[in-house]
């Protein structure tokens, strides 16, 4: 039985809750890069009149935010249809200067993917909706695969989604995206109901670590587990490795009690190159940010060792 435990959780953990905007009922599932020698990134606000919209924010250390208090605002297609009273569980990836945020939103009827860029995390624009709707939980590559663009995505329901499932697709010019792979199902026990991709995918020798969000349906609700695996480089809907136990599991006060109970639900994770040390950065509950830091070299050998 693996009992092995890769992340250690921040001490000061959450680092960001309602308590860091007013009006806020929770700030949770956000997304944050390194950005000009610092951090910046895109944060899930709910809000107490029921609101649920992205918000830039900005730190020094990636671990005191500020966050602006007024909601992104995006131009281009459809401009600020994509953030407008329903917009949350942002991704960051960083693809040379350009910072592409991947979102869940209500452009119409239920769930859909936006895609957004941003340069400066002040001014954004948005691309479209992409994916085919109803789909939750989307996330770009940082380069291209073969050529053409590459994300994963999560296809779903309108609803709290029994099923689900991780697919790559690719795009020529972010707009039309097709040629649809599965990578893994859901599966097992921890990850038996649905599953969905996290952070960008990070570039390692052995191929794409990726850490996703498994989730298992209880007779008192859903409990969310961050999980991880090694995608192969050319190819990345071909899974080389992938955990069966989990990396992180809802077990802190913060994460088992809040809007909704025993949640870690991974959105970022940045490698700091010269320690090796990965940060990972998760919704708590619903309610609060987390943040959980492990050695890439420990995360990579756990991942094989406890692969299904
Ligand atoms: C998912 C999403 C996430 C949320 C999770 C647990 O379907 O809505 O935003 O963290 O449920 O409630």
């Amino acid at each position: 039985m693996a009992n092995e435990s890769v992340f250690t959780r921040y001490a000061g953990n959450p680092i960001l809750g309602p308590r860091d905007l007013p009006g806020a009922n929770s700030i949770f599932n956000s997304a944050v890069v390194p950005f000009r020698g610092k951090y910046a990134g895109v944060f899930r606000v709910d809000g107490q009149d029921g609101t649920s919209e992205l918000h830039a924010g900005f730190s020094h250390d990636g671990i005191s935010w500020k966050i602006d208090p007024h909601r992104i605002r995006m131009t281009g297609w459809l401009p600020d249809s994509g953030t407008s009273g329903f917009g949350y569980d942002p991704r960051v990836t960083q693809f040379g200067r350009d910072y592409y945020v991947t979102w869940c939103y209500y452009p119409a009827a239920g769930p859909c993917i936006g895609l957004g860029v941003t340069r400066d995390f002040v001014k954004f624009r948005q691309v479209c909706p992409i994916m085919f709707p109803y789909n939750r939980n989307a996330v770009m590559f940082p380069r291209r695969i073969n050529g053409k663009f590459a994300a994963l995505h999560r296809p779903s329901d309108k609803g709290h989604t029994p099923f689900g499932d991780i697919y790559y697709a690719e795009s020529s010019d972010l707009v039309h995206w097709g040629n649809h792979r599965c990578v893994m199902q859901a599966t097992g026990y921890w990850q038996g109901t649905k599953i969905g991709a996290g952070p960008a995918p990070i570039e390692i020798a052995e191929g794409w670590l990726l850490i996703y969000h498994g989730v298992r349906q209880t007779c008192s609700g859903m409990v969310y587990c961050a999980f991880g695996a090694i995608l192969d480089r050319g190819k990345p809907w071909k899974v080389k490795y992938r955990t069966k136990p989990y990396l992180l599991a809802p077990t802190e006060l913060y994460e088992t009690s809040g809007d909704v109970p025993n949640v870690v639900f991974p959105n970022a994770a940045i490698l700091d190159k010269k320690t090796g040390v990965i940060s990972l950065y998760y919704g708590a509950a619903d309610t609060c940010v987390g943040l959980a830091t492990g050695k890439l070299r420990d995360l990579v050998a756990f991942i094989k060792k406890n692969s299904m």
